[in-house]
């Protein structure tokens, strides 16, 4: 035996030994061998998917002090540090070989350095600890969709997260060949206060090693950070997609119900806090998935699957009047795990929860009570604004049966939004794909929040809400995308909704929360050619009695001709300088984005100014004829 076997033999009993051994991947044998030689834990564990090792996994996650239990049976609190509450943009890099680059927008390192620091940080980090060992799956086990993935972690709280998550895969992984490929990802929380909170947030690092399909994470715990089959592996499934001809998608996935009790699903591009969640969920339809879409072409047609089978979502808002359904689920005996909210009394609030805080209770910087400051004397919120919760998908009533279809299912369209106070109108329709990927997508503008360790409110584009995780070259991944429609008979229809515009003069939104429900049921007839539209210059608009007919139906509620015309003028001065902002993005700092998409914007940017010569600078929809 040589002596790395040795200190796996030294860390493991005989029934973890043989889980391992059962195992005949060399991928995952050398990554595994390498994790513990690296990190020194004392004990491996490794899960293999059995409710009693299901259940270990919770029990350590309360036992260790990750996990906190909460009054209602299977809910539990965690919490990171006060420096650890969001993605962290700056130390997440690219490993990038000598002589290679990466596209310039990317946060990249020179690849040797940057394992010698993320390894340097990791070493000897799990001495005393145990590493759990999971196998999981991206997408539907065992399905066309499915990437096996290893996760290595020394994060009860990770494990957990990742149980409710995603999809199991040890028998998967007992079937797999020596040769066959997988995914890696070995997760240090480092260095632990006593309340078991990762102390050193200078040397958080996230590191991407697309050259090993291997993610390092260390001095973190914040799910984004770690958690390695979410947006870690979203970094590695787009080059993955980009060889095989696929795409990997930052969307949610929903059916939305029609007449005559159809359904038709749709998925959804938005930048983080801007109502992705919240369209997924809307009360009364269905729920596939709110994060992470793989989309493959399957005889002719765009079929979709979740890659993950759970919710790590934002609790900020969440209540009884909007979103009944996880409402329900968050107060439910079930599991659930809370994180960085305030507790009292064994009990979780948030903001915007539809009940009145405490005073006081213990929150993400310890003891809270109202009126406390930070060091730098800013009040601290009773809960932080990213505190989230993190569920199975099977916990909510509102799931789509169709969740673990290995096929997937059928799109009818896909809508892409975010924070634009000023350009575009609530909901419009593509003329076709390339229009609609070009002019929604492409050109996603949108202002910075708090799910990003940073500055809020800051305006930047985000080209399909999904730039942080693009590591092919920015102007390849447009293009397949552009180009996905050639494997489709029937692509589905793209739309651009804005649910954050605001009134030019007095700056308040113009549409209620809930209105976000009639524009997709408006998308849902469009695409079975149910309700007509007004050619505008920047798409198809709904004609108002389409929408007042389905404010009634979905809402309740009149909607007035003026806000019809307030919310869909089309304002000729702020798309054009947008299209201009867009542009010199794609010029500046884009490589290789495709003709198509310059031969769209000018297209727009025509259309614009003819209809200005026409109608003026801000076009009301009832003379768009
Ligand atoms: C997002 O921020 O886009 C999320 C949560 O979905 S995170 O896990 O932080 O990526
Ligand atoms: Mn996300």
């Amino acid at each position: 035996m040589n002596k790395k076997d040795d200190l796996l033999g030294k860390a493991c009993d005989a029934k973890n030994i043989a889980k391992i051994a059962a195992i005949k991947n060399r991928a995952f044998h050398l990554f595994l061998a390498d994790a513990v030689r690296l990190c020194a834990p004392e004990k491996v564990f490794v899960c293999d998917d059995s409710a009693p090792d299901a259940a270990f996994i919770r029990s350590e996650a309360r036992a260790s002090g990750e996990e906190k239990p909460l009054a209602v049976s299977g809910h539990t609190v965690h919490f990171d540090g006060p420096l650890d509450q969001g993605r962290d943009r700056e130390v997440t890099r690219y490993l990038v070989p000598r002589g290679e680059t990466l596209s310039a927008s990317l946060n990249q390192i020179e690849r040797e350095a940057g394992l010698q620091e993320v390894r340097g940080l990791l070493q000897g980090s799990m001495r005393g600890r145990t590493m759990i060992v999971r196998f999981l799956s991206l997408g539907p086990a065992g399905s066309p969709f499915a990437i096996n993935c290893v996760q290595c972690t020394d994060s009860w709280y990770v494990a957990h997260s990742e149980g409710l998550l995603y999809r199991p895969a040890y028998p998967q992984f007992l079937a797999l060949k020596e040769q066959d490929a997988l995914l890696c990802f070995l997760h240090s929380a480092g260095k632990l206060s006593e309340e078991m909170v990762s102390v050193e947030a200078d040397k958080k690092r996230i590191y991407i090693d697309h050259t090993r399909d291997l993610v390092y994470s260390v001095n973190t715990q914040y799910a984004g950070n770690t958690v390695g089959l979410k947006k870690l592996a979203l970094r590695l499934t787009i080059r993955k997609a980009d060889r095989e001809g696929w795409l990997a998608e930052h969307m949610f996935l929903m059916g939305v119900k029609g007449p005559k009790g159809r359904k038709t699903y749709l998925a959804g591009a938005f930048p983080s806090a801007c109502g992705k969640t919240s369209t997924a969920m809307l009360p009364g339809e269905t729920i596939l998935g709110d994060d992470i879409a793989y989309f493959r072409a399957i005889d002719g047609k765009l079929r979709a699957v979740n890659a993950e089978a759970g919710i790590f979502g934002i609790i900020q808002d969440v209540n009884p009047s909007g979103d009944p359904a996880i409402y329900k689920a968050l107060s439910t005996p079930g599991e659930v795990i809370f994180s960085n909210i305030l507790v009292k009394d064994r009990n979780p609030y948030w903001l915007g929860m539809g009940y009145p805080l405490p005073a006081e209770g213990v929150n993400f910087t310890g003891k809270w009570f109202q009126g406390k400051k930070d060091e730098k004397g800013n009040p601290v919120p009773p809960a932080h604004k990213n505190a989230r919760y993190t569920v199975s998908l099977q916990a909510l009533e509102n799931m789509d049966p169709e969740l673990n279809n290995a096929s997937g299912i059928e799109l009818g369209g896909i809508m892409y939004g975010g924070r634009d106070a000023k350009a575009y109108v609530p909901v419009q329709q593509g003329f076709d794909w390339v229009h609609g990927i070009v002019s929604y997508g492409a050109s996603l503008e949108t202002e910075t929040t708090f799910a990003i360790i940073g500055k809020e409110g800051v305006s930047e584009i985000n080209l399909m809400s999904i730039q942080d995780f693009v590591a092919i070259p920015l102007g390849k991944y447009v293009r397949n995308n552009l180009d996905f429609v050639r494997q489709l008979k029937t692509p589905p229809l793209v739309f651009g909704v804005n649910y954050f515009l605001r009134d030019l003069k007095d700056g308040k939104f113009l549409n209620a929360v809930r209105d976000k429900h009639v524009w997709a049921k408006w998308m849902e007839l469009r695409i079975h050619g149910d309700a007509e539209a007004l050619k505008s210059p920047t798409g198809w608009i709904p004609k108002y009695e389409d929408l007042a007919r389905l404010f009634q139906e979905v809402l309740k509620k009149d909607y007035a001709q003026e806000d019809y015309v307030r919310q869909f003028t089309v304002r000729v001065p702020e798309n054009l300088s947008k299209i201009d902002r867009v542009e010199k993005f794609h010029r500046e700092q884009v490589e290789g984005s495709p003709a198509a998409l310059f031969e769209v914007l000018a297209g727009q940017r025509e259309r614009l100014l003819a209809a200005q010569k026409r109608f003026g600078d801000y076009i009301s929809p009832l003379s768009l004829g």
